[in-house]
């Protein structure tokens, strides 16, 4: 990687619209390991990821490269290798899906316990008057002393999930401004 170039990670439950997201951005062809999805019982969708998405936007001078999780907790063991040397990450969630607050819990602590990395919460699927779920969203962060930023978005839609990247981005480069500085 230069030094213009980061990784950075999308991750969430199942159906919440990783790979859905990283195809919708990716200016490369992307790469998916999508087998037939025998976890109906979770989401019901055909196809799930197995082991990694991966894409790549071009960026004057670099790049940026996104990785997408599996979502089930069973290829847990994929997130700390794929969060290796990752910059940020993006966790999305389907904000109709009753389990909300578990997954927001599930995905936040698993990689804020790979050390506390820049994220960003993306919650599609969410009427547009429909403030409760972010302020309860907001709330679980609090409780554990962190205020990432939280969009309502569309992952079908490209500029919603650039959105995402770039708020990831903008912290990032805060982030590395004030180790500089230190
Ligand atoms: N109708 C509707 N569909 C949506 C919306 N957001 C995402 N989807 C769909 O939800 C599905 C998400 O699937 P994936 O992108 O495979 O989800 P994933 O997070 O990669 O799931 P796993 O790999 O199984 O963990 C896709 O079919 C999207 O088109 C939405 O707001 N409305
Ligand atoms: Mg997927």
């Amino acid at each position: 990687m230069t030094n213009d170039e980061f990784k950075i990670l999308f991750t969430g439950p199942m159906g919440a619209g990783k790979t859905t997201a990283i195809s919708a951005l990716s200016d490369q062809e992307c790469i998916s390991t999508d087998v037939l999805n025998t976890d109906i019982d979770q989401c019901d969708k055909a196809m799930t990821t197995a082991a990694l998405d991966y894409g790549f936007i071009d960026i004057p001078g670099g790049g940026v490269r996104l990785y997408g999780t599996p979502g089930q907790e069973r290829f847990r063991f994929m997130w700390p290798i794929l969060a290796n040397n990752a910059a940020g990450v993006i966790v999305l969630l389907n904000g109709e899906h009753p389990d909300l607050d578990t997954h927001l819990s599930v995905f936040v602590d698993a990689f804020w316990e790979q050390g506390a990395m820049p994220m960003v919460i993306g919650v599609g699927r969410l009427a547009s008057e429909d403030f409760d779920v972010i302020e309860r969203i907001t709330d679980i962060l609090l409780e554990r002393h962190i205020s990432p930023p939280i969009f309502s978005v569309d992952v079908r839609e490209k500029d919603d999930v650039l959105l995402l990247v770039e708020a990831l981005l903008c912290q990032i480069e805060v982030n590395e401004m004030g180790m500089m500085q230190a």
